[in-house]
């Protein structure tokens, strides 16, 4: 596979300053073929009522305290987390142990960033090498079409690679909060990797340990949506799985606009209240041998108001091989993947950008 390469195949716009300068008409590079769409399916009222499910899990809020990390999930909980996982890959999860003030604070604050002058942010211009830092394309095809949507992506986890330096110094709470938040978040997706693991039937800590156990890696990618003047050609993020292990996203509380796939429809996620929403990756389908399933999902945008969302990815150490578990390998049902690391599969990814599910996907023909 080759390597990343050290530069954007054109120089970069920022969809930002898009959105002020572009009133009625939208740059050709953001028109999405007919197929892709926001309204390339029509919609049945029905289908328009639907939403992932939304699974409380009793943990409350730790106001400075701990919701007791080791207790046992409850059937009842375990039970509602497989059948969503089994049916859509995507559900919200609400009293979840996360304080709702961190979670405002947290969007509000890179929400702030977004509004800074862009000379500010620009001096955390990424590039294809690490994606860390302020950017505004996934993926270095040249001359493909673009999502409407910038992005801040930094690490967490490893901690050699945790380097607060690449964090916004602007605004000045920024990397204290995000540190806050990245450990919360990382104690929430403990727990609910080992439901997943009781769920798949192995010991309750066998995906954590597959993971690399303490090892594991995490990364936040903040998305910027601005406002679009023509939506209706346009996504702010095109179709794709997650290529990591687990996706704990925070929606902006009030725009909609992450879409997921249901057989041939797209449904329009609505937010619960100081929810997370919680999506399978490309790795656990991997573990899982496909018992769970990575979903696709979308962006949609808007011409009235900006939206903003912060995609917190759980995944594995990135060196060590990632298979079908051997307990979930039957002769009925063969591994469906070969190993490989978590390194190899996002360079993969990287190169080419959102694409559906076709990298997981591609993954199986290798066998
Ligand atoms: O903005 C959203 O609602 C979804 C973001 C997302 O899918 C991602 O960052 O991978």
């Amino acid at each position: 596979m080759s390597k990343s390469p050290q530069d954007w195949p054109e120089p970069i716009v920022r969809v930002q300053s898009l959105s002020q300068s572009c009133t009625d008409s939208i740059p050709d590079r953001y028109i999405k073929p007919p197929t892709d769409r926001p309204s390339s399916i029509t919609t049945t009222s029905s289908e328009d009522d639907a939403n992932i499910p939304i699974i409380d899990l009793g943990l409350g809020a730790p106001y400075g305290g701990d919701p007791e990390p080791e207790a046992q999930p409850q059937a009842s909980i375990l039970r509602q987390i497989s059948e969503a996982c089994n049916e859509w890959g995507f559900f919200q999860i609400v009293n979840h142990g996360v304080s709702p003030d961190l979670m405002d604070k947290a969007r509000e604050t890179w929400r702030e960033f977004f509004h800074l002058p862009m000379e500010v942010k620009q001096q955390y211009a990424n590039s294809p090498k690490t994606y860390e830092g302020y950017g505004s394309r996934l993926g270095v095809e040249k001359g493909a079409i673009l999502d409407w949507s910038d992005y801040y992506y930094l690490h967490y986890l490893p901690l050699c690679l945790k380097d607060p330096n690449k964090w916004p110094a602007m605004p000045p709470s920024c990397r204290e909060v995000f540190d806050e938040y990245g450990r919360e978040l990382v104690k929430l997706c403990g727990r609910l990797m080992k439901v997943l693991s009781i769920n798949l039937g192995l010991g309750e800590n066998f995906l954590q340990n597959a993971f690399g156990g303490e090892d594991i890696g995490a990364c936040l990618r903040v998305n910027f949506y601005p406002k679009c003047p023509r939506p209706e050609l346009t996504l702010g993020l095109s179709s794709h799985s997650d290529p990591g292990g687990m996706t704990l996203l925070l929606p902006d509380d009030q725009v909609p606009g992450l879409q997921v796939r249901k057989c041939d429809n797209w449904i329009t996620v609505k937010p619960a209240r100081h929810a997370f929403i919680v999506n399978i990756g490309d790795q656990i389908q991997v573990m899982s041998n496909a018992i769970y399933k990575s979903v696709e999902h979308r962006v949609i945008v808007n011409s009235d108001k900006e939206r903003v969302s912060l995609a917190f990815f759980y995944n594995p150490k990135s060196d060590i091989p990632i298979e079908p578990a051997k307990e979930l390998v039957t002769l009925d049902r063969p591994a469906l993947y070969p190993a490989m690391t978590f390194d190899e599969y996002r360079r993969f990814i990287r190169m080419r950008g959102p694409r559906g599910k076709s990298q997981v996907e591609s993954l199986k023909s290798r066998t």
